[in-house]
This record gives C-alpha cells, structure tokens and sequence, in this order.
C-alpha cells in the first residue's frame, strides 16, 4: 500500500511539473504589494497531495509567493497544524491578522479567499 501511494504520488508530482502553469509577471513595486498583502500568510501541506498541488498550481500561476509548511516530514509543522487549526488535513492556510489567526481548511476555500484578495 505504501509503494503504491508512492508511485502515486511521484505520477503526481511529475504530471504536475510537466503541466505546471507560467507565473504571471508583475513590475517590481506591483509584485512587492502582493508579497506584503500575504507575508503573514502560510499553507501547511503534504508535498504529493493532489489538493495541495491544486493550491501551488494557483500560487504559481498567480505568483503569490506564500510560505510553504511540510506538515508531513516536518514534526513541528505538523504538530502546530494539529495543535493550533484543530486537524491534520491539508492544505490549510494560516493568516495571522492583526489580533487573530484564522485556520483555513478546504482548497477551495482557500483559493477562494486568494481570488477575493486580489481582486479587492
Ligand atoms: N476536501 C479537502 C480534501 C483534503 C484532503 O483529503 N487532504 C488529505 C491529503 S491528500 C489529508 O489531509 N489527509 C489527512 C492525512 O493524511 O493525515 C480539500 O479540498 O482540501
């Protein structure tokens, strides 16, 4: 079972570098409110994950450079996921406001929320 989600998981990763979209292109200073809109932003993930690379692909192709946690190999990561947002599932997007920590589950969800701050 191991080997098979393995090799799945590899399929994955390869059919998404061949496929992977072109980042948008932004001048400096444009592309520098987008880092600072969503530096208190990260996305806890599983490298292989299809959600999770549903989620890279959209940052990718929207060039939103967003902190990336491997809850899988990293402990700690995982630990804060568990700890903090109430379950080991990903993705999910932590977004640390001013007073708050917002937990975001559902890729959906969380590409939903990126489409909305950007377009604000
Ligand atoms: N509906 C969720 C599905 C997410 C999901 O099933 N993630 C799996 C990994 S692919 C997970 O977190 N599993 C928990 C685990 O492996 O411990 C989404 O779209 O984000």
């Amino acid at each position: 079972m191991k080997i098979i989600r393995w090799i799945l998981g590899r399929i994955i990763l390869i059919l998404d570098f061949v496929t992977r979209p072109k980042k948008i292109k932004r001048e400096v200073s444009e592309q520098k409110k987008y880092d600072d809109l969503f530096k208190n932003h990260s996305i806890y993930q599983f490298h292989t994950c299809p959600f999770c690379v549903k989620v890279r692909r959209y940052l990718r192709k929207n060039s939103l450079n967003i902190e990336i946690k491997d809850a899988r190999n990293n402990k700690n990561f995982r630990d804060e996921l568990k700890k903090y947002g109430g379950k080991i599932q990903v993705p999910c997007l932590r977004i640390e406001e001013k007073n708050n920590i917002i937990w975001l589950y559902e890729s959906k969800d969380i590409i939903d929320y990126f489409e909305k701050k950007i377009k604000s």
